[in-house]
């Protein structure tokens, strides 16, 4: 692309500031710094490769506990998470950076409105992934240009342990909520790293500020903590509502309520959050229809409906049926009986993951025998185990003479 060539060859001008002179190790970090803040990222730190020995001692016991449920990939290749060399092993110096999210409104109070759904934080705006990514190569193709050295860029995705790291880099420390926590921007951070093979300067580690805190250990509603530090994925909010392909266990479907993708109690309830401040990326702020989108509006989505909505945004990932499938599971949980009619609607849904979910949302909203009647009837043609499971499951626990609440 001839426009990013261009920028490469102005980008050369920090190295050659001196006339020529290559910049010292601290210089070129100072402008990095300085480049990385004009970009838009709200904290910058550089780690060594080989900080984060400890990080990898507890990454193999969070897989040997199978408390990465269905996410293989984060159990494919342990060792390129576990060490940063190697992944790469031309890696130097580990660059982290961070993008304050700060919310503009206290994402406890949507949990309130049960007949709303709540969306979390991070996904009320633009994807993530994409705002950042851009940014980091930008920063990325900076730094080959000043540094001549080689580069890769990583945010979510690769296997890369973002939190020790940035921790290792003094962006701020894990918490008990397993997230960096930033004496500045409280649990708000996205991260993301650049690996050079520039020998840069080193941060001091942050250290941990929690102290005898357990906030984020008593308000999680489905107890995913076996302990401060450590998260069993797959009792999180979060997995089961986004990573989760499946119906979602019985076992948490009431302690979801009204969150229909990802969950933001443990961070929003950190007391470090009072030093936060709004995230300033407008592209990352909450979309007015995202922030309390109706839940019957919700479940009407098909597949285009859908897709425009969410476009750009994180939720698209997921797709229709795992997301009515959420939606379902929070009108199960809204205590009002006009939504009966949606998951009534969605007994007849192409999606066995979206009929499941219609069947428990009407045995938590309607009468034992309209119930019964709609069974009778589904019963009848219903062809997917999984589904059929699902009525009889229902059927079994539900109270013989409930009426409607
Ligand atoms: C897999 C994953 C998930 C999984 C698992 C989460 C988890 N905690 O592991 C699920 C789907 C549940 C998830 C949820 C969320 N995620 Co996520 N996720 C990731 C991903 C891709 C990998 C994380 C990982 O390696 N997990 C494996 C575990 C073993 O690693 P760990 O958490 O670092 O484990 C450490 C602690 O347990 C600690 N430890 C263990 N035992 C002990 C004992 C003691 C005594 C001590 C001191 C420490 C300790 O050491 C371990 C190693 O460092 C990262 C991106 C990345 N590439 O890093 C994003 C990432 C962590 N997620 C992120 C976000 C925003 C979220 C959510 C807030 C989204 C939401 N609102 O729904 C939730 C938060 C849930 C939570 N409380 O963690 C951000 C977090 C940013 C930050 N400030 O930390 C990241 C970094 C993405 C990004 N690029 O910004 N996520
Ligand atoms: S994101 Fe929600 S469900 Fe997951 S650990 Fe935090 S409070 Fe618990
Ligand atoms: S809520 Fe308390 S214990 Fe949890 S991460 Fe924040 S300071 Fe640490």
């Amino acid at each position: 692309m001839a426009g990013g060539r261009a920028g490469l060859a102005d980008l050369r001008g920090p190295r050659f500031l001196n006339k020529g002179v290559k910049l010292s190790a601290a210089d070129l970090k100072a402008a990095l710094k300085r480049e990385a803040e004009t970009l838009g990222f709200d904290c910058i730190g550089v780690a060594d490769p080989d900080a984060i020995a400890n990080a990898g001692k507890y990454f193999r016991e969070f897989l040997d506990a199978g408390a990465h449920g269905d996410m293989d990939w984060l159990a494919a290749h342990p060792e390129r998470r576990m060490d940063p060399r190697v992944l790469w092993p031309g890696v130097r110096s580990i660059i982290m950076l961070g993008v304050n999210y700060g919310p503009d409104d206290n994402p406890l109070e949507i949990l309130k409105a049960r007949t709303r759904g709540a969306i979390s934080v991070y996904a009320q705006g633009d994807d993530y992934h994409d705002v950042i990514k851009k940014r980091l190569k930008t920063l990325a193709r900076w730094l080959v240009a000043a540094s001549g050295e080689e580069v890769k860029v990583f945010i979510d995705t690769a296997a890369v342990m973002e939190k020790p790291l940035a921790q290792a880099a003094g962006l701020g420390w894990q918490g008990k909520h397993t997230n960096l926590v930033s004496r500045e921007f409280g649990s708000w951070l996205f991260l993301g790293a650049i690996f050079t093979a520039s020998d840069l300067p080193r941060d001091t580690a942050d250290t941990d500020r929690c102290g005898s805190c357990n906030a984020c250990q008593e308000i999680c509603p489905t107890a995913a903590f076996p302990a401060p530090y450590k998260l069993d994925a797959r009792r999180c909010i979060s997995y089961l509502t986004i990573e989760n392909k499946g119906p979602i266990p019985h076992e948490f479907r009431k302690s979801i309520g009204n969150r229909i993708y990802g969950c933001d109690d443990c961070l929003a309830v950190c007391p470090w959050n009072k030093f936060a401040q709004e995230g300033r990326e407008t592209k990352l702020a909450a979309r007015a229809e995202l922030r309390a989108p109706s839940l019957a509006d919700l479940a009407r989505l098909d597949d285009a409906a859908f897709r425009a909505l969410f476009s750009k945004s994180p939720v698209k990932r997921i797709g229709r049926d795992r997301f009515v499938r959420n939606v379902l599971i929070a009108i199960g949980n809204a205590g009002d009986v006009s939504l009966a009619a949606q998951a009534e609607r969605l007994l007849d849904d192409a999606s066995p993951l979206v009929r499941g979910a219609a069947v428990w949302a009407l045995s938590q909203l309607v009468a034992r025998d309209r119930f019964d009647a709609l069974a009778a009837k589904a019963m009848g043609s219903e062809a997917d185990d999984e589904v059929r499971d699902e009525w009889r499951q229902a059927s079994s626990v539900m109270p013989r003479h409930r009426v409607s609440p």
